[in-house]
């Protein structure tokens, strides 16, 4: 079994149902089992910054699925979600992104693990703190509570 943590955001229409549910549906994949749920944490917007604030959190996850196959299943939740892609980087009423997955490095053009920017954006590595703050990142060789602290000490 392989252990992954994937981070979810919301910023459109009932942020903490689009989270509930698509927790729920994650919890009901067969060959995934969710072991940690991290807080959940209401954030300014990175990147486009003139959008709704979000609710990130993250969670982990038991699965004998591949990382494609993982990737294939948060996507197909997303669009059963309602998310539609209109602009890059705007608003949406669900974003669920593979962060880590066991310590495997991947470059694909649809699949990049780690997270490319994950070290960088406090929305993903706050609660994945709380969850998994020994973890290691593959390519930084650094903790996720280390990560933190630079992060915090930058801000
Ligand atoms: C320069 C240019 C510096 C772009 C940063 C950062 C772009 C983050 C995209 C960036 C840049 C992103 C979330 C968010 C987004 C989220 C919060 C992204 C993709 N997703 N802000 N912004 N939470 N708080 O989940 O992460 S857009
Ligand atoms: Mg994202
Ligand atoms: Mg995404």
């Amino acid at each position: 079994m392989a252990i992954a943590y994937l981070g979810l955001g919301s910023n459109i229409g009932d942020r903490e149902e689009s989270l509930r549910q698509a927790l729920k549906k994650i919890s009901e994949v067969p060959g995934i089992t969710v072991t940690k749920i991290s807080s959940r944490y209401e954030t300014k917007p990175y990147g486009k910054t003139d959008q709704p604030d979000f609710i990130n959190m993250a969670v982990e996850l038991e699965t004998n699925l591949t990382p494609l196959d993982l990737l294939e299943v948060v996507l197909g939740i997303e669009r059963e979600l309602g998310r539609v892609r209109k602009e890059t980087w705007g608003p949406r009423s669900i974003d669920i992104d593979v962060l880590l997955y066991e310590d495997l490095e991947l470059d694909l053009t649809d699949l990049k693990v780690p997270h490319p920017e994950m070290h960088l954006r406090s929305f993903v590595i706050d609660p994945m703190s709380e969850i998994a703050p020994k973890r290691e990142h593959p390519t930084l060789k650094m903790t996720i509570e280390e990560i933190k602290n630079k992060l915090d000490n930058e801000q």
